[in-house]
C-alpha cells in the first residue's frame, strides 16, 4: 500500500469564506478539487508528519467518500493518528471538544452548515486549529495562497477503513480511532449545567420540541434531551441525519423551521422550541407563541448564566459580531463587563476566549457559545435555557418582557437578498462605500446619521487587523444599519441588511419588528439605492 504522489495544478477561488471553503457539490467531486485543499491544508501548518487530527461531519452527501480521501491522504502525509466520528458525524462543537480534549493539532469538518446538501447542492470543508476554534485570517490566508502554488498532493492507495463501528484500526502506520461522536460531547453537557434541575423541571410536565431539521443533531439531542434528560420519546423530531437533510434547508429561522414554527405558535403549543442547523453549531429558540431573536437570545442567555453552574462565579466579558444588535451591551454594562465587538464569523471569538477576556459569544445568525469549546453550541444554547428556565420557574415569554422591562428593548431585524449577480452587488457597496465620507450629519426619513464607517477590527490580543467588514450607518437615538455581502453563500452574491432601533419604553415594547423598524428600512434603501442595483427591493429571507 504505497503512499502516492499525484502531480496536480492550481485551481482558481479556493478560498475560505467566513466558515471554511463552501462550493457546490459537483465542484468539490470534480477532479483535484479536495485533494488541492487538503493538501494545501496539511502544507499551510507545516506538514502533517507525527500529528493527531479530529475529522468528521455533518452528515451530508459525500460526506463518506470524503472522509476517506482524507484519510488516506493524512496517512500518505505522515500523521500519526486521526480520530474520527462513527459514521463520518461530528457536529461542529462536538469536533471542537474533540479537538481540545485529544490535544490534536487541529480538526478538519465537513460541513457546509445551514447550505442544503445532496448531489445538486452544497458541501464544505473548515480547517479547524489546535484550541478547537476556526482556523483565524492569517492561516486561512495561507491555505488560500498554497492553493494557487499547489503541484502535487501525497495519498494512499490503501483501502477504505470501515467507520460505521467504534474502534481502533491503522492506515499504513496511521493510527484511525473511530469514536461515539456523541458520548464525549454529552459528559460536558453535564458537566455545565444542572441536569437534575432540568430532569425536575420535565417531571412536573414540561414540554419541549426540538427539530434536528434531519441534520447532524438528532444522535445529540436524542441522547441528551430524551435519555439523560427524561423529555419524552418524540420530542426531538426529524432526528435522522439524511444526506440530503430530507430536501430542505438546515437552516434554524422562523422560515426554514416551519414546522416547528407551526407547532409552537398554535394553542396547546409546547412549553419551549428549539432547532439546530446541519453542523450543529446554531440554535433558534422559541417560547409558546413566542419567537426569541438570536440578538436576545444573547442578552438574556448573558444576563442569566450565573444561574448555570458553570457560570456560577459570572461571566469575563462578552462578544458580539459588529452586526449582532447591541441588547447585549446593555447587560455587559449592567453586569461590568467588557463588551467587545468583532467582524462577522466565530474565527475573531478565539483570541479573545483563550486570552479569558470573554466567557460568552454570539452572533445575530442564531449562534451562541461560551469558553467551553472554539465554536459556537447549538445544543448547549438550548440547555442554558432550559437550565435558566428550570431555575426561574418563569416562561420564555415571561424572561424575555422582563429583560426587556429592565434593559429596554431592542428592536432587530436581518434581510437577506439572496443570488444576486455578483457584479451588481459589489457595485452597490463600492457607491456606498464612496458616500460614508459625506453622510455624517445628513438625515434621511427623519433619521440622523452620526456616524458612517467601513467596518475595520483590531484584534486586541494579537494586534491583527481586518478590514472591509461590512458598512455601519449609526443614527441619532441609537438606531443602526449594517450591510455586508456574505461570506457563505455559492451562487452568485447575498447582500445582508441589518437593521436595529432602541426602544427604551415599555409602552412600546409590544411591536412587531418589522413595524417598528419601518423607518430605519426605508433609511436603508434610500441610502445603499438597493433597488436601483440590484433591481428589487424585497427580501427573500427575513430573521
Ligand atoms: C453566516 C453568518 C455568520 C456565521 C457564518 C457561519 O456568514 O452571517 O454570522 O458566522 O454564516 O455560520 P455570512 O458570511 O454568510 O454572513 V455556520 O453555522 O454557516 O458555520
Ligand atoms: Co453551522
Amino acid at each position: 500500500m504505497p503512499a502516492v504522489t499525484h502531480p496536480t495544478q492550481p485551481i482558481e477561488g479556493q478560498k475560505p469564506g467566513t466558515s471554511g471553503l463552501r462550493k457546490k457539490t459537483q465542484v468539490f467531486i470534480g477532479k483535484h478539487y479536495l485533494q488541492n485543499f487538503v493538501q494545501s491544508i496539511f502544507d499551510a501548518i507545516g506538514g502533517a508528519r507525527g500529528k493527531t487530527f479530529v475529522l468528521g461531519g455533518d452528515g451530508r452527501y459525500f460526506n463518506d467518500r470524503a472522509a476517506q480521501l482524507i484519510l488516506k491522504m493524512a496517512a500518505a502525509n505522515g500523521a500519526a493518528r486521526v480520530i474520527v466520528g462513527q459514521g463520518t458525524l461530528l457536529s461542529t462543537p462536538a469536533a471542537s471538544h474533540l479537538i481540545r480534549q485529544r490535544g490534536a493539532e487541529g480538526g478538519i469538518i465537513l460541513s457546509a452548515s445551514h447550505n442544503p446538501g445532496g448531489p445538486t447542492a452544497d458541501f464544505g470543508v473548515k480547517y479547524n486549529i489546535a484550541n478547537g476554534g476556526p482556523a483565524p485570517e492569517a492561516l486561512t490566508e495561507a491555505i488560500h495562497s498554497r492553493t494557487r502554488a499547489i503541484t502535487q498532493y501525497h495519498i494512499s492507495d490503501g483501502p477504505n477503513v470501515d467507520l460505521s463501528v467504534p474502534g481502533k484500526t491503522a492506515l499504513e502506520g496511521m493510527q484511525i480511532e473511530v469514536v461515539d461522536p456523541v458520548a464525549e460531547y454529552a459528559v460536558l453537557m453535564e458537566s455545565l449545567f444542572d441536569f437534575d434541575a432540568i430532569r425536575a423541571l420535565v417531571a412536573g410536565g414540561f414540554r419541549m420540541r426540538f427539530d434536528a431539521m434531519h441534520a447532524v443533531t438528532g444522535p445529540y439531542a436524542q441522547e441528551i434531551l430524551e435519555r439523560r434528560l427524561g423529555m419524552a420519546p418524540g420530542t426531538v423530531i426529524h432526528g435522522t441525519p439524511q444526506t440530503d437533510f430530507g430536501g430542505l434547508h438546515p437552516d434554524p429561522n422562523p422560515t426554514w423551521a416551519s414546522t416547528l414554527m407551526a407547532e409552537m405558535m398554535a394553542p396547546e403549543s409546547p412549553d419551549f422550541g428549539a432547532a439546530s442547523d446541519g453542523d450543529g453549531d446554531r440554535n433558534m429558540v422559541l417560547g409558546r407563541g413566542i419567537y426569541v431573536s438570536p440578538s436576545d437570545s444573547l442578552a438574556v442567555l448573558a444576563a442569566n448564566a450565573h444561574l448555570a453552574p458553570a457560570y456560577r462565579a459570572g461571566l469575563k466579558g462578552v462578544a458580539r459580531s459588529m452586526p449582532t444588535s447591541t441588547a447585549v451591551d446593555r447587560v455587559a454594562k449592567d453586569l461590568g463587563i467588557d463588551c467587545y465587538e468583532t467582524p462577522t464569523g466565530w474565527k475573531f471569538f478565539g483570541n479573545l476566549l483563550d486570552a479569558g477576556r470573554v466567557t460568552i459569544c454570539g452572533e445575530e445568525s442564531f449562534g451562541t457559545g461560551s469558553d467551553h469549546v472554539r465554536e459556537k453550541d447549538g445544543l448547549w444554547a438550548v440547555l442554558l435555557w432550559l437550565n435558566i428556565l428550570a431555575v426561574r420557574g418563569e416562561g420564555v415569554d415571561k424572561i424575555l418582557a422582563a429583560h426587556w422591562a429592565r434593559y429596554g428593548r431592542t428592536y432587530y431585524s436581518r434581510h437577506d437578498f439572496e443570488a444576486i449577480p455578483t457584479e451588481d452587488a459589489h457595485q452597490m457597496m463600492s457607491e456606498l462605500h464612496a458616500d460614508l465620507p459625506t453622510l455624517p450629519g445628513t438625515e434621511v426619513e427623519g433619521l440622523r446619521i452620526a456616524e458612517a464607517e467601513d467596518f475595520a477590527y483590531t484584534d486586541p490580543v494579537d494586534g491583527s487587523v481586518s478590514r472591509g467588514q461590512g458598512v455601519r450607518i449609526l443614527f441619532e437615538g441609537g438606531a443602526r444599519i449594517v450591510l455586508r455581502l456574505s461570506g457563505t453563500g455559492t451562487e452568485g452574491a447575498t447582500l445582508r441588511l441589518y437593521l436595529e432601533r432602541f426602544e427604551p419604553d415599555p409602552a412600546h415594547h409590544g411591536l412587531d419588528p418589522q413595524e417598528a423598524l419601518a423607518p430605519v428600512i426605508r433609511a436603508a434603501h434610500e441610502l445603499a439605492a438597493i433597488r436601483h442595483h440590484i433591481g428589487r427591493d424585497q427580501p427573500n429571507v427575513i430573521t
